[in-house]
């Protein structure tokens, strides 16, 4: 799993997220923060999609980014010739190889497919830019055929093929299987696309790379079609436990939250409250137990240690699951003296009232000042 790449995609798959509107300006906006947060590629939307976009393409291509700035259209030569003007690095060409797609979407056999995917991948080559061939569907696509138009595309050469499980119908295990039985068939790297209807989105991402896959798909809080895809937050979570040093040096981790705050704010909704690392409670211990090994030693209870993304962690005291170390340490927060005798009774206190009703960090506060008083 080590050396992975990430394609982010907020600005292509994220796009199709049903709030999603990105004016130049925010493109510009999350582009140059993606970039400084260190992803290897950026994904745009199709030129052809319309007008702005590929106006928009164009702009971002000139910001002179570190990022490779990529974009994503159709095996098809119309969208071809449009893309290799815009002065991006690479294209992403994708066509469905499922028969759901193949019957209900564009109507095309699988020889066709191969005729059109080597015509787009020479023609792309031929300008000099990088070529992404990938299916789209692939996990109810035939698997012959999927090999096959594999085999011939990595036979002329592609700098990458994708695996896309549009749908998001696959788990882990298949991921692992299907990624280790392509690593067999062609020479180049391969990429993989989760969408997360099912919940597997992260896990999938994680599987492909155990199976040796490179490069994963990811869109800044996941948004995309439907539910969408892999997080990036949510990857770079899942990744720092399994390759830390890679991890650390190579992504601005402390940007997470402001990236996930400005892409948020663009398409108008809040961070989840369950979110990997920046949900509003990932940090956050609240049974006794829990707090009182915390203090002694984070480690036991955190396998995400806040500060590697510039977070801190709250122990939260005021409830009844509320123990005397997590008080006692509250006690010394407020530059209090009390001894442990007398934070053990103000605790039990503070949990007779937590069991009447909620509490919170004021009302905590002045049972504790008030006791301390009571006592001079
Ligand atoms: C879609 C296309 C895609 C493409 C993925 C890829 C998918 O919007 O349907 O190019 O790797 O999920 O199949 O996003
Ligand atoms: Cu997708």
């Amino acid at each position: 799993v080590d050396k992975f790449q990430l394609i982010e995609s907020t600005l292509r798959e994220g796009e199709q997220f049903a709030n999603a509107f990105f004016s130049t300006e925010k493109k510009i906006e999350i582009a140059k923060a993606l970039d400084d947060f260190g992803v290897d590629y950026i994904e745009l939307t199709s030129p052809v999609a319309s007008e702005q976009s590929r106006k928009d393409c164009e702009a971002i291509c000139k910001l002179g980014l570190k990022a490779k700035i990529l974009t994503h259209i159709r095996c098809h030569m119309d969208d071809a010739k449009v893309a290799v003007e815009t002065g991006v690095d690479g294209v992403d060409v994708v066509i469905g190889t499922s028969q759901f797609l193949r019957q209900f979407s564009h109507g095309k056999d699988m020889n066709y497919i191969s005729k059109s995917a080597v015509e787009v991948i020479e023609f792309v080559k031929s300008k000099g830019l990088e070529i992404r061939f990938s299916s789209e569907d692939s996990f109810r696509s035939d698997i012959v055929d999927l090999l096959n138009i594999y085999k011939t595309v990595s036979a002329i050469g592609v700098n990458r093929v994708g695996i896309a499980d549009t749908v998001g119908c696959a788990n882990p295990r298949q991921v692992y299987d299907l990624v280790r039985t392509l690593k067999a068939v062609v020479s180049c790297d391969i990429e993989c696309h989760f969408h997360d209807d099912t919940g597997c989105a992260i896990g999938n991402a994680y599987s492909a790379l155990e199976a040796g896959a490179k490069l994963i798909d990811v869109s800044v809080l996941g948004i995309g079609e439907r539910n969408g895809i892999t997080p990036l937050g949510g990857l770079m979570a899942r990744m720092i436990v399994a390759a830390p040093e890679y991890v650390k040096s190579k992504y601005k981790l402390h940007k997470i939250r402001d990236i996930e705050n400005l892409v948020a704010e663009a398409v108008e909704v809040n961070v989840p409250f369950n979110n990997p690392i920046t949900g509003f409670c990932a940090f956050t211990h609240k049974a006794g137990i829990h707090a009182k090994a915390i203090l002694a030693n984070p480690s036991t209870y955190e396998i995400l240690n806040p500060q590697d993304f510039g977070l801190k962690r709250y122990i939260h005291f005021a409830n009844r699951l509320t123990g005397w170390n997590a008080i006692k340490s509250r006690v010394e927060q407020l530059n209090l003296h009390l001894t442990d005798d007398q934070i053990k009774d103000v605790t039990q206190k503070i949990k007779k009232i937590g069991d009447v009703r909620q509490l919170n960090i004021e009302d905590v506060d002045s049972i504790i000042k008030e006791f301390h008083s009571d006592l001079q």
